[in-house]
């Protein structure tokens, strides 16, 4: 077998490997049971303010394959034009100004443009007065801790109870103290803490995200929102989903009856955190207003049996 051939057996194979990990950031967050009808491109997305996230996305990605196609075409016809030949001699040039000056102002003007159309969908999603708590909001805390997600629901006053750092247990095996919530305060008595997340359908959703050890990252492929979550810092994100899970993902006897066997949303840690970051993974049920309000209910009579329980 000739060199040439020996080199050129890998190359569909590298093919396949460069197309399989375009998409490996969501490809690999989303395990096939519970993202949904798997096509083979971007998740569904149920968030309406994230369709502009999408717009910008593939504005991106096409600008920057055409530019791509371009310069190696432009590059393969140098190749070529200019490839050795006998008794011809390369020739000295000092540069072009103006050239220069097209290529640097062409890509400016393109990243000036970018971060223009960039700025609304940021505001849009980030900035104060969308993440503002209001009476048909709901509020809740999302904490990240190696290797789970924890959730933290407003009791029946729809206040959060605060977290102590001190009252932290990363060791615990009781969610309220891996969070460190504050039981003694009012506000917290009647506070829920869950390793599921259950949202209201068409509802405003407020999330502190925080985390008590390292650097974790809240990633909602059906969102499209990917935010850090630091120890000791409270970052801000809101969702709103125009459609279920179940109306979305679909149903499973497998799945808990708690909403009607309805399959979640995945969600998954997007920083490498440890060891265990690959198992990082949570469920997202986004729900009726009944489902909701039973669950709540439900998750609030376990912490009735527990105060009964007071050896526990
Ligand atoms: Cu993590």
């Amino acid at each position: 077998m000739s060199t040439v051939k020996k080199l050129l057996i890998p190359i569909p194979a590298l093919a396949f490997t460069l197309a399989t990990s375009m998409g490996a950031a969501t490809a690999q967050a989303q395990p096939q049971e519970t993202t949904g009808p798997r096509g083979w491109w971007l998740p569904e997305n149920v968030f309406p303010a994230a369709q502009q996230i999408d717009l910008l996305f593939n504005f991106i990605l096409y600008l920057t394959v055409a530019i791509c196609i371009t310069v190696f075409i432009t590059m393969a016809i140098f190749l070529f034009k200019y490839r050795h030949r006998p008794g011809r001699h390369g020739v000295f040039i000092r540069g072009n100004s103006k050239l220069e000056l097209v290529w640097t102002l062409i890509p400016t003007v393109i990243l000036a443009l970018i971060a223009a159309f960039s700025q609304a969908t940021w505001s849009n999603i980030k900035q104060q007065p969308v993440i503002t708590k209001s009476d048909d909001t709901v509020e809740m805390e999302v904490i990240g801790r190696q290797f789970a997600w924890y959730f933290h629901y407003p009791g029946s006053d729809g206040q959060l109870g605060p977290r102590q750092t001190s009252l932290i247990d990363t060791q615990s095996a009781d969610p309220e103290k891996l969070i460190g919530l504050d039981r003694s305060h009012p506000d917290g008595i009647d506070d829920i803490v869950s390793p599921i997340m259950a949202v209201p359908v068409n509802t405003k959703v407020l999330i502190k995200l925080s985390s008590v050890d390292v650097i974790h990252s809240f990633f909602l492929p059906n969102f499209r929102i990917k935010q850090d979550a630091m120890p000791g810092l409270n970052a801000r994100v809101w969702i709103e989903a125009d459609r279920t899970s179940a109306q979305v993902i679909g149903t499973s006897p497998d799945e808990m009856d708690m909403f009607d066997y309805a399959k979640p949303f995945d969600i998954v840690c997007a920083e490498l955190c440890g060891q265990g970051h690959f198992k990082m993974r949570g469920k997202l049920y986004v729900v009726t207003h009944d489902q909701y309000e039973a669950f709540l209910e439900e998750e609030a009579s376990y912490l009735d049996l527990g105060d009964e329980d007071e050896g526990y």
